[in-house]
């Protein structure tokens, strides 16, 4: 279609070296020109080409001083996407990989991923190209403040709401909220993902990876099938990865495999996640730890993957749940799931499947879940935190938990209720692409051209 083509053109015109940013673009405008073709709407108010362009995007330079009394200096990011539906609300992101690119995508999916959810809240993302690993909790924390020194500014309980994504859990949240209070004199829900002891909601630590299970259970379910006896592989090992695996065990379903940036574990018996836990949560290590406690584990460093791709998608499994990074899962990969008989593909993780893999398994009718809709459990409780703390009130587990599953429910009909319409059953892409995407252009419409 010419409109959405001049549209990428323009886009790599005006935001070149954003190969990322592009690729979580072509896969939403891809799929929604149904609608494009059917409402002249949308093109008349340029809803595509306002969408694609952040309303506000702020970088800043993280000066530190580390344990040998060196000065360090990173790119801090906070780009604020879309607040049509509501405050800016999305994760902040440190790793060395984190450039302008990637959290632009991010950005640009919680735009989508956040609608579906039926809340009240907009897109954003942030971050900055920090590594954690090997850093002191000193480090850490100077970081933090740093980091603090210029966001808060940009932020507020009813204005923009950053929260965790890889590299930045508990810890991180803590010191950055500490720096927010003392800059600001306010204690408000600025941040998600709080302790527990000062503002956090229950079940927001597990909603990511909870949520992404429910969701695949859905998806069996609407076939007549569930994770009962399924033998299951989920990549990565931090906080999405493990409250993946603690809920198919929970559900009856066995995790074989796990991995992290340094190698894949596969366990016959099933995953010890108690040690996982130990291991990543507590001790911050690598997962080659494990095989201190269970020698007959296999671990496969990544030095040894395939060339085309990752070794924990060449293990035969009936389920796969990619929850570590984007673009962990090739065409390569996906081809070997599929040759392997693997029936459901739920992702925790954000755009984790190259777009040919994606092509794959839609091509193949296997229920298969994009990461908007799946992984959206996470920033929905976030929401609930937010109205937690705007209404000084904590709930239980169980309610937290209750209201949890019930949005996710809603997710997947939402999502598979438009694939249907558009004559399209098995493509919960095109579903979760095209309901986000009305949900934010009618918003749009009606608050004018802003
Ligand atoms: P964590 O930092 O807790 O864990 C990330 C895991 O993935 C770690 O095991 C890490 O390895 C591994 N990993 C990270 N980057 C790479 C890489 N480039 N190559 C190989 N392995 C890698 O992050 P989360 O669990 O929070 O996030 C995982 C994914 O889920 C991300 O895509 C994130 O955007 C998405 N997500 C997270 C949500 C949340 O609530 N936290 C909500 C929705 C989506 P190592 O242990 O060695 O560092
Ligand atoms: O990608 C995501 O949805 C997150 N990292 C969680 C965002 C949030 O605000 O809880």
């Amino acid at each position: 279609m010419a409109y959405i083509h001049n549209t990428i053109v323009d886009l790599k015109q005006s935001s070149p070296a954003q190969s990322e940013f592009y690729q979580a673009v072509e896969e939403v405008l891809e799929s929604i020109s149904p609608i494009l073709d059917s409402n002249l709407n949308y093109q008349q108010q340029a809803i595509i080409q306002r969408m694609v362009e952040p309303e506000r995007q702020i970088m800043f330079r993280v000066p530190w001083v580390d344990d040998s009394g060196n000065i360090q200096v990173n790119k801090g990011y906070r780009v604020e996407f879309n607040s049509a539906l509501g405050p800016y609300k999305g994760g902040l992101r440190f790793h060395p990989s984190v450039n302008a690119s990637i959290i632009k995508f991010l950005g640009f999916e919680q735009i989508f991923k956040n609608a579906l959810t039926g809340l009240p809240i907009g897109g954003g993302k942030g971050g900055a190209n920090f590594n954690p690993k090997g850093r002191s909790d000193n480090e850490v924390m100077r970081f933090c403040q740093s980091f603090m020194n210029e966001l808060y500014r940009h932020i507020g309980p009813t204005t923009d709401v950053p929260a965790g994504d890889i590299g930045v859990g508990a810890r991180e949240i803590g010191y950055m909220f500490g720096q927010y209070k003392r800059l600001t004199g306010r204690y408000d829900g600025v941040l998600t993902g709080k302790s527990l002891l000062w503002g956090g909601s229950l079940v927001r630590k597990e909603a990511t990876g909870y949520g992404a299970v429910y969701f695949a259970d859905h998806m069996l379910n609407a076939r007549g099938e569930s994770l009962q006896g399924q033998r299951c592989l989920v990549s990565g090992s931090g906080n999405v990865a493990i409250y993946a695996m603690e809920k198919l065990y929970q559900l009856g379903a066995t995790p074989i495999c796990c991995s992290d940036s340094s190698g894949t574990l596969y366990h016959q018996e099933g995953i010890d996640l108690k040690l996982v836990k130990q291991i990543k949560e507590q001790q911050r290590g690598s997962l080659i730890e494990y095989l201190n406690n269970h020698p007959d584990a296999v671990y496969t460093p990544t030095s040894d993957y395939p060339a085309d791709g990752h070794a924990i998608w060449r293990y035969q499994a009936d389920a796969a749940f990619p929850c570590a990074t984007q673009n962990e899962l090739t065409e390569a990969d996906a081809e070997t799931l599929l040759d392997n008989g693997c029936k459901t593909v739920s992702e925790g993780a954000n755009m984790p499947s190259a777009q040919k893999a994606v092509d794959l398994f839609i091509q193949s009718s296997i229920a298969y879940g994009p990461g908007k809709a799946v992984n959206a459990g996470g920033v929905a409780t976030s929401q609930l935190e937010m109205a937690q703390n705007a209404s000084m009130q904590s709930w239980s587990f169980e309610q937290v938990d209750q209201k949890l599953q019930q949005i996710m429910k809603n997710i997947f009909i939402t999502t598979i209720d438009t694939a249907r319409e558009f004559g399209q059953p098995n493509n919960l892409v095109l579903g979760a692409n095209i309901a986000g995407f009305r949900r934010v252009a009618h918003a749009m419409i009606e608050q004018g051209v802003v």
